[in-house]
Parts: C-alpha cells; sequence; structure tokens
C-alpha cells in the first residue's frame, strides 16, 4: 500500500480491517518532512504510526492524543522561530528519538524500524517503509503576499500549516528526488505484491512524491499484482486536506477522473489497473472507461474502518 498521512492512516485502518491476516505493507511519503529546532520531523511516517498505534489524536488527525505544549511555549518564549508549527511534548519525543538515530548513522529506513516497533507492537505482519531514505522535500511556489508580490518557494509545511495554503499555489518542487531511490524493501515489496493499493491520500503532495522516486513507478508497472487506486477527490472537493489548492499547480483538474487521467492505466503507461471514484462522480466513469482505464464506483467515505474495508474488498472483487 501507498499513501500519506491522515488520509493515508484512515485506509490503513481499513485495509487492516478488511485483511486481518495480511501481510501488509505501507509505503509512506516522506516529501512532507521538515526539519525544524534541529529535529527531522516525519508528520507521514507518524500519523501512520501513531494511527496504527492507537496514540493518534482523533480530532486533529496528526499528533498524540493527551498532548501538552509546554516545551513548544517555552521554544516561543525564547523567541525562537518557527512557532507556527504545533510540536507537542510527547511528539517531541519521537523527533528526538529519530534525530537522535540518524545522527547515530541509521538510516530512515532503519530509524522507522526501529521506531514503529513501538507502535505496532512487533507485529512482523505490518512495516512501515518510507518511500526513501533520502532527503527530499516538496516546496510550493507562492506570490510573496507580504513581498512585492515577489514569486518564492516555501516549504510545503509552511504552505499547509503557516499559510493555510491561502495563496495561490503557482508551482511544486520535489527537492532532491531525482537523486533518490526507493529505500530497502520498497522495490521488492511492490514486485511480490499480491495486491497494490494507492491510498486516497493527496495526489500533489502524498501520492505524487512517492510515484516520482526513480523507479518506483517502474516497479508499479511491471508488478503482476493488481494496482487499485481510490480517489481522494468527491463531487470535485477534497474529503480531508486541501488537495483542491495543490492540483491546479500542476495542471490538474479538482476532480476524481482528472486525477485518475493523472495517475493514468498501466495499459496507457500509468500505473493503475483500477480507479475506485465514489458514486458522486460515477457521471464520468464510462468516459474514463473509454480513455482505457478501468473504473469501480462505490461509496467511498472512510466513515469506520469497517466501512473502508467494505469498499477495498468490492474494489478488489473487480480486479480479481
Ligand atoms: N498540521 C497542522 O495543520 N498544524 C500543525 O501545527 C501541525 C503540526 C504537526 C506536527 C507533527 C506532525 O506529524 C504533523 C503535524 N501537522 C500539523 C500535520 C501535517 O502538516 C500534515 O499531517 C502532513 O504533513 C500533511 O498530510
Amino acid at each position: 500500500m501507498l499513501g500519506g498521512g491522515v488520509g493515508g492512516s484512515r485506509f490503513v485502518s481499513g485495509v487492516r480491517a478488511g485483511y486481518p491476516d495480511a501481510e501488509l505493507t505501507v509505503v509512506v511519503n516522506t516529501a512532507d518532512d521538515i526539519t525544524l529546532h534541529g529535529l527531522r520531523i516525519c508528520p507521514d511516517l507518524d500519523t501512520m504510526a501513531y494511527t496504527l498505534g492507537g496514540g493518534i489524536d482523533t480530532d486533529r488527525g496528526w499528533g498524540r492524543a493527551a498532548e501538552t505544549w509546554r516545551v513548544s511555549a517555552e521554544l516561543a518564549a525564547y523567541g525562537l522561530e518557527p512557532a507556527w508549527f504545533g510540536l507537542g511534548d510527547l511528539d517531541l519525543a519521537t523527533h528526538i528519538a529519530r534525530t537522535q538515530l540518524l545522527a547515530a548513522g541509521h538510516s530512515l529506513s532503519e530509524v522507522t524500524r526501529l521506531i514503529t516497533a513501538r507502535w505496532l507492537g512487533h507485529d512482523p505482519r505490518l512495516r512501515l517503509l518510507p518511500m526513501t531514505d533520502d532527503v527530499v522535500e516538496t516546496e510550493v511556489m507562492i506570490f510573496d503576499p507580504s513581498g512585492e508580490n515577489e514569486r518564492r518557494w516555501v516549504h510545503f509545511q509552511e504552505y499547509w500549516v503557516r499559510l493555510h495554503a491561502e495563496p495561490e499555489a503557482l508551482a511544486i518542487r520535489r527537492t532532491g528526488i531525482d537523486h533518490t531511490r526507493p529505500a530497502p524493501g520498497v522495490a521488492k515489496a511492490i514486485a511480490t505484491a499480491d495486491l497494490v493499493l494507492i491510498a486516497p491520500s493527496n495526489p500533489v503532495v502524498s501520492i505524487g512524491p512517492i510515484l516520482e522516486v526513480p523507479g518506483i513507478r517502474d516497479s508499479l508497472r511491471t508488478t503482476s499484482a493488481p494496482v487499485i487506486g481510490f480517489a481522494g477527490i468527491l463531487g470535485g472537493a477534497p474529503v480531508l486536506g486541501m488537495a483542491d489548492r495543490l492540483l491546479p499547480a500542476i495542471g490538474v483538474a479538482v476532480d476524481a477522473a482528472a486525477v485518475g487521467r493523472h495517475y493514468g492505466s498501466r495499459v496507457g503507461g500509468g500505473v493503475l489497473d483500477l480507479w475506485v471514484m465514489d458514486t458522486a462522480d460515477g457521471a464520468s466513469a464510462a468516459e474514463l472507461e473509454r480513455s482505457g482505464l478501468n473504473v469501480a464506483v462505490t461509496g467511498l467515505i472512510m466513515t469506520t474502518p469497517e466501512a473502508t474495508a467494505e469498499f477495498i474488498r468490492l474494489a478488489v472483487k473487480a480486479v480479481v
């Protein structure tokens, strides 16, 4: 399974509910990662781990439950920037642990294995893999609202959290992506999978980077496993997050069929064997099918893990 943060971790809970005995590898986006206060922060890996391990704050969808904010208040008292990224006390321990282990020479994959062991309960059937061990960060080009309307690149997290995705996103870049390689185990997991699921995560900043790591798209195109993608856009709007603010920057309409075309059918040079859209977008299914992309239409709202499991099972039946 390929996925990102909040939407991706909800989807994983559904996969676990639907296939409790399956061996599950989750390839997680790392282009959201950022270094703040000298600490390496991996939001999507942490959100996945906390969700699977029961430590997530379910209201926010990120960070820890029962969190406190004393350290970040102290950092703000020292006037240390940035103060706009919420670093909870419990969450900080994860960032300190990761930074310490990286500094000791462990790869991000190793660090992820060590940190997630606590959250995944040493379950050998469940693995979180970063998409790459190499550093890559998504940046968004905006008109500088405070400057002389100059264009400037901001880190995705600044665009998302400090600017609330308000400024128009003019372009997206994933700094360093061309020099990245899939993390150990990623290519093999895709090649030997019985099934590959692409979560309804943000197509631009969560799934996009994973598909851009050199080699991953090829693995998806050559695996014998069916590759099924799920739309996170319903009726012209994202179910979660603000993908609508980013899709225009890559020239893709805020529309489930457009995202399906963007990922592409395997026969057409893309990665999908099946594209699953919500009934709200059923009208565009026939046209997509004519373009060579197999489509399934069903209810895609991830209200509970069981509901998510239901639509995943339905989609799997359509390809096997
Ligand atoms: N999202 C916010 O909207 N505000 C925050 O202050 C914030 C802090 C934060 C800290 C750790 C972490 O793992 C995630 C955090 N997020 C926050 C969410 C994060 O921006 C998104 O989860 C992903 O990067 C996009 O999916």
